[in-house]
């Protein structure tokens, strides 16, 4: 196969110190990097010391998935900073930096398959939403953060890449439609609607944010340069997920025995009848 259309449908060979280079020459890119590494290792103690009082199993399990959350953060972070996820990807024609080598901090899109769903279980737990529509969203979600991968990681056609931004998109909807629609009334049951309230509406607000970045940044129509789309998405992730996890762990520890006494619907643990 000639060498040109090699490079057109693969990530770009070059050594990962060639990669960790770039990203070290870049200071906006490396900084939206460390931040979050610092922050999130911060945030790791801060759970552990919030989660050490509590006692029923429903409580810990929401208090493991919402732990996840900056574990898989701390460990995705590393991953793009040391350039170990992160490779460069020749545009194919079409796309507004066509034929030019672009650096892909493609780990991100993946590491959000393991991140997005404990932010999901936490949430549909607290909701105290059936099995089957947490099984919903978590899919949904999944789904979602592949396709987005691929998206980004599709270099053979630009408007393949295009066709799967859309493809992920619509299973956001679907996400969107679990959050707003299905589990505000499985909370309202549950008595904890005020809390799922305000982190509904954090969570679909931010993630809104998200393909906005994607569609404006080097991925898309490359408005934003890596370096600021970066630090968009560290920003978000900063509100998405350590404040959000941290508003949510505080009123768990605050209501133990609310989420105690509402979990029946999943069985994970809910008061003894
Ligand atoms: C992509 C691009 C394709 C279309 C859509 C996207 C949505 C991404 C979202 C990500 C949320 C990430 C979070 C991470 C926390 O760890 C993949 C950007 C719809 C909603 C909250």
């Amino acid at each position: 196969m000639p060498a040109a259309s090699t490079a057109a449908t693969t990530l770009l060979q070059a050594s990962q110190s060639e990669v960790l280079g770039e990203i070290q020459s870049n200071f906006l890119l490396n900084s939206s990097l460390w931040v979050n590494i610092a922050l999130a290792g911060v945030v790791i103690l801060l759970f552990v010391a919030m989660g050490r009082e509590l006692e029923s199993s429903r409580a810990k399990l929401i208090w493991v998935a919402t732990m996840l959350v900056p574990l898989v953060s701390i460990s995705s972070y590393a991953g793009l900073a040391s350039g170990l996820t992160v490779g460069f990807l020749q545009m194919p024609p079409g796309h507004a930096l066509a034929g030019q080598e672009v650096l892909s901090p493609w780990g991100r899109y993946l590491t959000w398959t393991f991140s997005t769903p404990m932010i999901l279980l936490a949430l549909g737990l607290l909701a105290d939403t059936d099995m089957a529509s947490l099984f919903t969203a978590i899919t949904m979600d999944i789904g979602m953060c592949i396709t987005g991968l691929a998206a980004a990681l599709v270099t053979s056609s630009h408007l393949l890449r295009w066709v799967f931004y859309g493809i992920s998109c619509a299973f956001f909807i679907a996400v969107l439609y679990v959050l707003l629609v299905e589990w505000p009334a499985d909370a309202e049951a549950a008595g904890t609607s005020e809390i799922f309230g305000t982190l509904k509406l954090l969570t679909v607000v931010l993630w809104l944010g998200y393909p906005i970045l994607w569609a404006l940044g080097s991925e898309g129509v490359a408005l934003l340069s890596v370096g600021v789309t970066s630090w968009g998405y560290s920003g978000l992730d900063i509100l998405a997920k350590y404040v959000f996890a941290f508003l949510l762990l505080r009123w768990v520890a605050a209501n133990e025995d609310t989420v105690t006494q509402a979990g029946m619907s999943l069985g994970s643990g809910g008061a003894a009848p």
